[in-house]
């Protein structure tokens, strides 16, 4: 029976463990802040593949800085130990929570409030989120109650397709730290042409999936993690292969491409950062002064820091950002779509038959 045999595999036995873990015994998840263990392993960084200037541009050290790790087994794996700049991690939090979240991008209010329900979420959350008592149960605020955006390419979770007509032009801050990542890691022609943005809370998790719906599935897969801590499960091509356990920290990357591009993955559980204090340290460093002129990285106010860091307290935003079409490839027409995904549904659904359950649900 399919729901049995859903019970019994290997990837949702762990998700259940992590699920409900509390937090005992985490020498079987690996972190790569204290890399140890024989299947971690530097992973060889593209060292001049960006300028230094290009990097702070972006927010981030110079790659010679950047800690990169790979894991044997899961070629095409990569995970970059928090490369961002004192104080530039702020800049991505405020986007994904004040300017990303407005139109023309998508978010999961739109599928049930109306526009001037979910009009200026940020300015409708701010004074409810800070005012917010730890003793009293009160309305939970429209951010939140955020629980995805889509950027570029929306992706549809109906269809689990994107579509040449839901589009609407990528942010340039994030598509422009996307291609220095790319670079760094070897895909220089990447471009991004989609994003999901995942918040998530205590009480959340993401569902075991794998990412396929892109056109194209050689570019890399980035994804971008800022505020508390995660436990992401890694598996393989199959579900009934064993995960392995990894924790996510504040402003670390990681990238899937290769053979791990379609490898199966979740998040279980979202846990408080490990110093034990409300924010992970690299969250309250000061914004270098001297940022340069064309950085894409705006100052953050002290007033919408603190808006951020009240709603970071018990959250983890995630970014992932994706190149949907191959160089030169453009959407077919509906009925040239359909033959296609007939056509190759045979070698290619065949081997990864479960669906994407992407959206964070609450097990509440
Ligand atoms: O939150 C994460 O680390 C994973 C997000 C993810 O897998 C996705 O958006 O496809
Ligand atoms: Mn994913």
């Amino acid at each position: 029976m399919a729901a049995a045999t859903r019970e019994e595999d290997a990837f949702r036995r762990l998700f259940r463990f992590y699920r409900r873990w509390e937090g005992s015994d985490p020498s079987g998840v690996i972190d790569f802040s204290k890399p140890a263990g024989q299947q971690v392993v530097t992973y060889p960084l593209k060292l001049t593949s960006i300028s230094d200037q290009d990097a702070y541009r972006a927010g981030l050290h110079p790659v010679t800085q950047w800690k990169a790790y790979g894991l044997d087994n899961y070629p095409g794996f990569i995970y970059i130990n928090n490369p961002f700049l004192p104080g530039s991690q702020c800049h991505w939090v405020k986007q994904c929570l004040k300017k990303y979240i407005q139109k023309p991008n998508v978010c999961n209010l739109d599928m049930h409030m109306s526009s001037e329900e979910i009009a200026d979420i940020w300015g409708k959350s701010k004074f409810q989120l800070r005012n917010k008592s730890a003793s009293k149960s009160q309305p939970k605020s429209l951010l939140e109650k955020l629980r995805w955006v889509t950027l570029g390419y929306h992706y549809n979770w109906n269809t689990k397709k994107y579509s040449a007509d839901n589009y609407t032009p990528f942010p340039s801050d994030l598509a422009f730290l996307s291609k220095q990542v790319a670079k760094s890691c070897g895909f220089p022609s990447f471009q991004a042409e989609a994003g999901i943005l995942n918040y998530y809370h205590f009480d959340s998790s993401l569902g075991i999936h794998v990412d396929e719906s892109e056109l194209d599935l050689s570019p890399p897969l980035l994804s971008f993690s800022f505020g508390q801590s995660s436990i992401f499960l890694l598996g393989g091509l199959k579900r009934d292969e064993t995960p392995v356990a990894l924790f996510t920290h504040s402003g670390d990357i990681m990238i899937m491409s290769g053979f791990s591009r379609l490898l199966y993955h979740a998040v279980p559980k979202i846990l408080p950062n490990l110093e034990g204090k409300p924010l992970p340290s690299s969250l309250e460093l000061p914004l270098s002064a001297d940022l340069p002129a064309d950085s894409v990285i705006e100052p953050c106010s002290d007033d919408d820091w603190q808006t951020c860091a009240r709603y970071l307290e018990a959250s983890r935003i995630n970014m992932t950002v994706r190149q949907v079409l191959a160089e030169d490839q453009s959407f077919l027409t509906e009925t040239r779509t359909e033959s296609k995904q007939n056509a190759f549904s045979t070698d290619y659904h065949e081997k990864y038959t479960e669906t994407k359950t992407h959206k964070p649900i609450t097990n509440k």
